[in-house]
């Protein structure tokens, strides 16, 4: 008996030493496999527990399972150290000094839609918005049903949404035709007050001077117990003045109708056109560049909020369209023809983030 226990004393002193020079992962787990794999050394002599007699087998049976407790903790500790060593050592190869100017020959330029999108996040951010993204691919449920368009509406019709290919089931998914979705995901898995804007990708089976079939817009949304119209208006002004960077700009709303809202109004900025130059904040023209209204009660049923309890507003706005607006950007289809040339000369320093404080745009 006290022969087999010098054994295992013997084994683990062993162990212990090979687990403790081991320098690498690799070496590591070659300890481990030579202890305790199929065919290691302190797995064998579990084996040879069947053989003895039951007294016999409990004080080895418990010996062999402590050196195997031990061994393993010190397996594990060994790992915890090794791991610890190697974050180091790549926390300090990989050490940057941000402070660092940066380095001349570095080239790039902030695409005129990612400057607005930055711009319109900025503005918002500032009134207590939060950003809330969703998926580009969607159900008819999230991209229609839950708002409030009938089943016959033209929007559904395969010329304007782009389907993907039926499931078993029948059903088809779909491009989203607006970023409407993620408020209809918001509003039905957040409780109110929700104050969010949604800037992304949207498609539609629409391709001309005027159209791509894949454009960008910003959508918002106000749910509270006591929001009206007039929390509308105020915001939306806001939002004009900060944008055009313009105190003057004046706005009117207009009636309008959209399936999603009522009552529905869009937005029209006054401007000007001074030879080819558009002028915001002077001029007696009129021009749309958003729509907005009430969120329709069947929206706020369809997503599991009492009508009676809360309402609130929302609005939409092409993003495409007010940078081309904003900085004179003659041709919609340059956006997406990825030519280097027009990005130097369209393009944002990367190092300008668009802020309240310093400004928008540089
Ligand atoms: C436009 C007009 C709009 C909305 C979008 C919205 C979303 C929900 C409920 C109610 Cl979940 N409304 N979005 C509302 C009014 C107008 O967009 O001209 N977009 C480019």
């Amino acid at each position: 008996m006290s022969a087999v226990m010098t054994d295992l004393a013997a084994l683990e002193a062993e162990l212990s030493a090979r687990v403790a020079a081991a320098a690498d992962a690799a070496s590591l787990e070659e300890v481990r496999v030579a202890a305790l794999g199929k065919k290691g050394a302190i797995t064998e002599r579990l084996k040879t527990l069947g053989a003895l007699s039951p007294d016999e087998r409990k004080s080895m049976g418990a010996a062999i399972n402590a050196l195997k407790d031990r061994v393993t903790e010190a397996l594990e500790a060994r790992k915890r150290a090794l791991d610890d060593a190697a974050l180091d050592q790549r926390l300090a190869a990989e050490r940057l000094d941000v402070s660092l100017p940066v380095r001349p020959e570095a080239k790039g330029r902030i695409h005129p839609i990612s400057q607005v999108t930055e711009e319109v996040v900025a503005i918002f951010s500032a009134m207590g918005f939060d950003v809330a993204e969703g998926p580009d691919i969607e159900d008819d449920f999230h991209n229609f049903t839950a708002l409030n368009f009938p089943l016959d509406h033209p929007a559904r019709e395969m010329h304007d949404t782009f389907f993907f290919e039926p499931k078993a089931d029948g059903s088809r998914m779909l491009l989203r035709t607006h970023t409407s979705p993620v408020q209809i995901r918001t509003m039905m898995t957040r409780k109110p007050p929700i104050r969010i804007i949604i800037p992304g990708r949207t498609f539609r089976c629409d391709s001309d001077q005027t159209h791509t079939p894949m454009f960008h817009q910003v959508e918002g949304l106000v749910i509270d117990r006591e929001t009206h119209m007039g929390h509308l208006k105020g915001t939306l002004e806001a939002f004009a003045k900060a944008f055009f960077e313009v105190d003057a700009v004046k706005t009117r709303f207009r009636p309008h109708f959209f399936p999603f809202t009522e009552p529905s109004a869009e937005m029209d900025i006054g401007y000007e056109r001074v030879g080819n130059e558009v002028r915001i904040g002077t001029g007696s023209k009129w021009m749309e560049i958003l729509g907005s209204g009430m969120v329709h009660p069947n929206v706020l049923r369809n997503c599991g909020l009492d009508p009676d309890e809360y309402q609130g507003f929302a609005f939409g706005m092409g993003i495409d369209r007010l940078a081309m607006l904003k900085y004179g950007i003659p041709d919609l289809r340059d956006f997406f023809a990825a030519d280097a040339r027009w990005l130097e000369h369209y393009g944002f320093d990367p190092l300008d983030q668009p802020n309240l404080a310093t400004g928008l745009s540089r």
